[in-house]
């Protein structure tokens, strides 16, 4: 019934778009698209682990001494977490998700907002993956003020202050964006990245190395990870109806 229902909504919301006036291409298009709906009779999912091989490179400590009151914060040095690789062997901090496959639709954000906070001038979490559309919130725990930048490419770039106890920032990113640094200018060693997904079958590796995308609708999909030193290492498969997908990962030094 699902499937004999959508088709007018998508030719009413074409045309009620092609009526529009002064809205942007991009919008008028996505604005099209019908909404997505799974199946939950239907939907399965795919997981796997990302594996690291070889010997784990050593990270560098981080130097804050130019900032006494960001040093202060550490009872232990703080080392940079460009590769954090687990102790069963797996890499932390992969953004994992699907690249290809799914159908032209328009996938609604959650309602939650995605947290990014500086806690020890350092950003946490170190790699965030949120939803087009999903409100981003830019928290500042630190006696310090800081600087956070954007550097994305699709979405506009933006570079603001935060002073300690302020208002939270709220932002949001509109487009896909899979992904850009968000960095600090106060603070040169201050960097995390932000991936910006079209839908909700995406995840972050973390102490274990594992990922797991769920609710997703049957289909032949390319799933990609993107690692922010190794890059990016793309898979296809089929994910059956009800099914359960396995895939690894594999990088290496
Ligand atoms: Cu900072």
């Amino acid at each position: 019934m699902e499937h004999l229902s959508a088709a007018p909504i998508a030719a009413l919301a074409f045309l009620l778009s092609a009526c529009g006036n002064s809205t942007p291409e991009k919008t008028e298009t996505e604005a099209a698209l019908p909404i997505a709906h799974v199946d939950p009779a239907t939907a399965g999912s795919i997981s796997g682990r990302v594996l690291f091989q070889g010997d784990a490179p050593v990270m560098p400590v981080i130097d804050m001494s130019s900032n006494p009151q960001c040093e202060r914060e550490h009872h232990t040095p703080q080392k940079a977490e460009t590769v954090v690789v687990n102790r069963n062997g797996t890499l932390r901090n992969v953004f994992v998700w699907i690249k290809d496959g799914l159908p032209p639709e328009r996938w609604t954000p959650p309602a939650e907002s995605a947290k990014l906070d500086q806690v020890g001038c350092v950003y946490s979490p170190h790699m965030l993956g949120i939803m087009q559309g999903q409100k981003l919130e830019i928290l500042n725990d630190d006696p310090v003020n800081h600087n956070v930048h954007a550097e994305s490419q699709i979405n506009p770039a933006w570079n603001e202050s935060e002073p300690p106890r302020a208002e939270h920032k709220i932002k949001e990113f509109d487009s896909a964006e899979v992904l850009f640094p968000m960095t600090c200018s106060v603070h040169p060693w201050m960097r995390s990245y932000v991936a910006v997904s079209p839908h909700p079958f995406f995840a972050v590796t973390g102490d274990d190395g594992s990922f797991t995308l769920k609710g997703v609708p049957p289909g032949t999909y390319t799933v990609e990870a993107v690692h922010e030193k190794y890059g990016r290492k793309d898979a296809k498969l089929t994910l059956a109806p009800s099914g359960s997908a396995t895939l690894d990962f594999a990088y290496g030094s």
